[in-house]
């Protein structure tokens, strides 16, 4: 299967990245059963340890790794909990006379794995380093110098030229949503790309496997000898840290001109929230000792974010239900202010941010900011009569739902309905323009590059594009947390209109 497998830009959410069957030539592999012979070597062991693949495989451990060597493999491996764990030593000479390297070790199936590179000594003191990495994050002030400095610091541990934090929104595009740089070279901050860039196996992946490297992505990467076991197998890499990668993905690093990558999970409750994405131009490989720090910054950063998210999203609930109140005590002051949809609209815009608000009472429209003409905003409302009753409705594409929206789609693309009476229903729409309309492109054409076998679309520039054509139409969505609010808003309004008809009940009487 792994061999036959011809990857092209429209199979690559099926290329099976986990079990390539190369690694990277910095480091070596080998795989041992479970009463520990050789079964599987990457084809560069001779350069590592001076023994060829057909030296060590169907051996046993101890004609190749010393016996102290062994010992304390060994006991690492007893440490191993879970499926996804993977042990490190650092500085262990492995064969008689040799080097130190630093090792992983961690079981793929029923196989241990071994990777190993020449050791690198400490000197940053890395994980040392963590701690007041962390100590200054924890100061930052709200969520945008949070990111930003998770991405200083990340920049500052490994000495990458660029840091991105690249978020994902909940289909899968991504955002480049802070960054830090060496002087000199151009900003991707703020720019989108689609959810095909980074395919779906590659985020089932980086959800196990939170950090990786591409070293230099000019080295040819190094078969495992054999490419399948007697079962037919091929060995599932998932967990390896020498895993080469995907031709399409060094494809799309070479047309950025990048010679190095390595990226950081981001995962916040149990999602993969997005990823710290970093390109070197040039090759570069820090040290064992540095990458696992910074994997430890990851870890710490993710559960720092998912604090911060979750008291950001309380703080805004508690100010939304103060819009409320202050929204009822206005209006039942001054009856006609309900159907002011410019005083509405700024009340609510600050907890709800949308670019127009258009109101529908008995029949009568009023309309402010970015918003369909009223026969437009007419056929919206009998669009939302047909959905369910008494609940907040939203969608981030009115013309997915009615085409002929497309028209207005740079001023409302999309809409956020709240129903404020229950017969005939009455509504507060808020819109949402377009979202192009207010992403910007900031990256130059692409100057002077070859492009790879499939083309100038593995670039950030055309993958912009294509995400430009996915979205065209659509606006930002609303979230979760504004659904809530808008919720609550609902509720607050309708008992006002109640209140309203009472009163206009009693002076009819
Ligand atoms: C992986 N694609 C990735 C990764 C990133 C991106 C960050 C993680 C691996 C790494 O650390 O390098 C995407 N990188 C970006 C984006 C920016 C960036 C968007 O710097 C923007 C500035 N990639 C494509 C297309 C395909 C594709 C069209 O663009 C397939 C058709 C495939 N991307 C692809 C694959 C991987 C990947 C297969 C997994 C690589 C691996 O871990 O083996």
């Amino acid at each position: 299967q792994a061999q036959s497998f011809t990857v092209d830009i429209n199979n690559c959410d099926r290329e099976p990245i986990h079990v390539l069957g190369t690694v990277q030539p910095f480091g070596f592999l080998v795989a041992l059963t479970a009463d520990w012979l050789v079964s599987r070597v990457s084809a560069n062991s001779a350069d590592h340890i001076g023994l060829a693949p057909g030296q060590m495989l169907g051996q046993p451990v101890s004609a190749v790794f010393t016996a102290d060597a062994i010992h304390t493999l060994r006991n690492r491996i007893t440490l191993l909990r879970g499926p996804d764990s993977v042990e490190r030593v650092f500085s262990l000479r492995l064969v008689e006379g040799g080097a130190p390297f630093d090792v992983a070790v961690h079981f793929s199936g029923q196989l241990v794995v071994i990777e190993a590179e020449p050791a690198v000594p400490d000197e940053m003191e890395a994980s040392s380093m963590v701690r007041s990495m962390v100590a200054r994050l924890a100061q930052a002030d709200g969520m945008t110098a949070f990111l930003r400095d998770g991405a200083r610091q990340v920049r500052a541990l490994t000495g990458f030229d660029r840091v991105m934090v690249y978020r994902f929104a909940d289909n899968g595009d991504g955002e480049v949503v802070a960054e830090a740089l060496r002087p000199g070279i151009d900003s991707f901050f703020g720019l989108h790309y689609p959810a095909s860039d980074i395919p779906v196996q590659a985020r089932a992946l980086y959800m196990r496997n939170i950090f990786r490297v591409i070293a230099d992505i000019n080295a040819p990467p190094v078969p495992v000898i054999p490419t399948l076991d007697p079962s037919g197998a091929a060995l599932d890499m998932s967990l390896c840290v020498t895993r080469a990668v995907s031709p399409i993905h060094i494809e799309y690093l070479r047309n950025m001109g990048v010679g190095a990558s390595l990226s950081i999970s981001i995962i916040v409750d149990g999602k993969l929230w997005g990823l710290f994405a970093c390109h070197h131009y040039a090759p570069r490989l820090p040290s064992f000792a540095q990458r696992s720090a910074a994997e430890l910054f990851g870890q710490i950063f993710s559960m720092m974010l998912e604090g911060r998210e979750r008291a950001e999203t309380a703080s805004y609930e508690g100010k939304a239900r103060q819009v409320a109140d202050r929204l009822l005590s206005a209006v039942a002051q001054d009856h006609d202010l309900m159907s002011n949809a410019r005083w509405l609209g700024d009340i609510i815009f600050d907890t709800i941010p949308a670019d127009g608000v258009g109101i529908y009472i008995d029949g009568q429209m009023t309309l402010s900011g970015l918003t369909p003409d009223e026969p437009s905003f007419a056929a919206i409302v009998s669009m939302l009569n047909r959905t369910a009753a008494s609940q907040v409705y939203t969608t981030d594409s009115i013309a997915r739902i009615m085409p002929e929206a497309l028209a207005h789609a740079d001023r409302a693309a999309g809409l956020l309905a709240i129903p404020i009476s229950r017969r005939p229903r009455d509504y507060v729409v808020l819109f949402r323009a377009e979202q192009l309309r207010s992403v910007r492109w900031a990256g130059k054409q692409d100057k002077h590059i070859e492009y790879g076998p499939n083309g100038p679309r593995l670039t950030p520039r055309k993958s912009f594009e294509e995400w430009s054509e996915l979205v065209k139409g659509t606006a930002v969505a609303f979230m979760p947390a504004e659904l809530r609010v808008a919720e609550a808003l609902r509720t607050a309004l309708l008992e006002v209109i109640l209140r309203l008809s009472d009163s206009a009940d009693e002076e009819r009487q």
